[in-house]
């Protein structure tokens, strides 16, 4: 029976692992902090070596996430025409968080990318079609009170004019700068969710914003990673520049492939340089980063060959993984006290707000509504509950994720073979 390192320590006293030279080289019963002096294994090593600790619960890049349904929104009864998504980083100011995030208030639920053919100037294609970017704002990141448009779609023909979605906030210099997806056609109409990204600026988090009505992040050059898709622009500031990270949709060979970029600026309203090094995260989906100690930190969500990690770059650049999570938030927009103040010593985060998308379980009735995680992911935070290691997942929840009638008639057949 294997006893936790925590009920073994409230039955036994805790005894440092000493390794003296004519003592056993096994190794001991207490995970020593720092790497033994004795043959490891690989992944003996790569505990020491990869990892902030030897052990999850005292690995600061480790946590668990919890989830609080938030007061304030409505959604006129799930029925799909209204939906709020992607939400940007959280700011304190005037004493109050504020929030933006991507608004859409249609006649219809959206007909869905692939049917981008059937969709109007009425009727969305995608949950983001026909939208514009919303605030709201709250006191204590579990009430929030919407105060409407902050960015809606410009006239045509500037970059936009069919939506406006999944912003991010950057302060700078004391003005505030909104990074955003501009669309000029429905989402999935020539095939893909294509677009660049566009800004607007403000002297106040409560606007008015003046749209820059022109691209500031753009394609990339026709056959490259990025050349139809810039998403999820998310600004921080780092070496007294801008360093904006992004996710491209692309290789559809069959299936799409996610991964992040990054472009530096001196100044928000461009030229960005995108790094010569991109993509430099291989996994993700939306992006949510924050400064940590002398790095940055990233969450890779649900897709790739790394999903469901925490990673960490030193130099803002180079990521390795630090962590293997789970339940992580969907389109994360962490608090992030020390995201412009070109930190070195970033202290990492404890909450934010995230999205959980088609919220009806239906997509007939297909739309996103806004949630709060909290997490334990600061050095200046030790909540043990959010280092456990696992989640119990009850028997229904495994069964939602049955077989399909696919795979039952391959096994039935693979059993009819066997049996023969
Ligand atoms: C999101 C983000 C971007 C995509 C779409 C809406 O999850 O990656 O914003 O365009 O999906």
């Amino acid at each position: 029976m294997i006893i936790s390192c925590s009920e073994q320590s409230k039955k036994e006293p805790k005894q440092e692992a000493t390794i003296s030279k004519e003592s056993t080289s096994n190794f001991p019963f207490f995970i020593p902090e720092e790497k033994p002096n004795i043959p490891l294994s690989v992944a003996m090593e790569r505990n020491y070596d990869k990892y902030m600790s030897a052990r999850p619960d005292h690995n600061e890049l480790y946590t668990q996430f919890k989830y609080t349904e938030l007061k304030g929104f409505d959604y006129n009864n799930n029925d799909g025409t209204i939906s709020r998504r992607d939400p940007s980083k959280v700011i304190l100011e005037n004493g109050k968080y504020y929030v933006w995030y991507t608004h859409r208030d249609t006649k219809t639920a959206p007909v869905g990318g692939k049917n981008a053919h059937l969709s109007t100037d009425e009727i969305p294609s995608a949950d983001w079609d026909l939208a514009d970017i919303f605030y709201a704002t709250s006191k204590d990141g579990f009430t929030w009170e919407e105060q409407g448009v902050a960015v809606p779609r410009p006239p045509k023909p500037n970059v936009g004019w069919r939506s406006v979605t999944t912003t991010d906030i950057l302060k700078w210099k004391g003005k505030y700068y909104l990074y955003y997806q501009g669309f000029s056609e429905a989402s999935g109409k020539s095939g893909g969710d294509n677009c660049p990204v566009a800004v607007s600026y403000a002297d106040s988090p409560d606007g008015p914003w003046t749209a820059a009505n022109k691209v500031v992040i753009p394609n990339g050059a026709e056959g490259e990673w990025d050349q139809y898709s810039i998403h999820d622009p998310y600004p921080l500031v780092h070496n007294g520049k801008i360093y904006l990270y992004y996710k491209s949709d692309f290789d559809r060979n069959p299936k799409l492939s996610r991964m992040h970029g990054l472009a530096i600026a001196d100044n928000p309203l461009g030229p960005f340089k995108k790094h010569n090094l991109n993509p430099i995260m291989t996994s993700g989906h939306e992006t949510t980063l924050f400064p940590f100690k002398e790095g940055v930190a990233a969450l890779a969500i649900r897709d790739g060959m790394e999903h469901n990690t925490i990673q960490y770059a030193k130099d803002w650049v180079n990521f390795e993984i630090a962590s293997i999570v789970e339940l992580m938030p969907d389109a994360g927009g962490p608090f992030v006290p020390d995201a412009f103040t070109n930190t070195t010593n970033g202290r990492g985060i404890t909450w934010g707000i995230s999205h959980f998308t088609n919220a009806a379980g239906n997509y007939k009735q297909n739309h996103a509504i806004l949630t709060r995680f909290d997490c334990d992911l600061s050095l200046d935070v030790d909540d043990q509950e959010m280092k456990r290691s696992y989640i119990l997942y009850s028997p229904k929840e495994h069964y939602k994720h049955g077989l399909n009638k696919k795979q039952k008639n391959r096994i039935n057949n693979e059993n009819k073979k066997l049996m023969e």
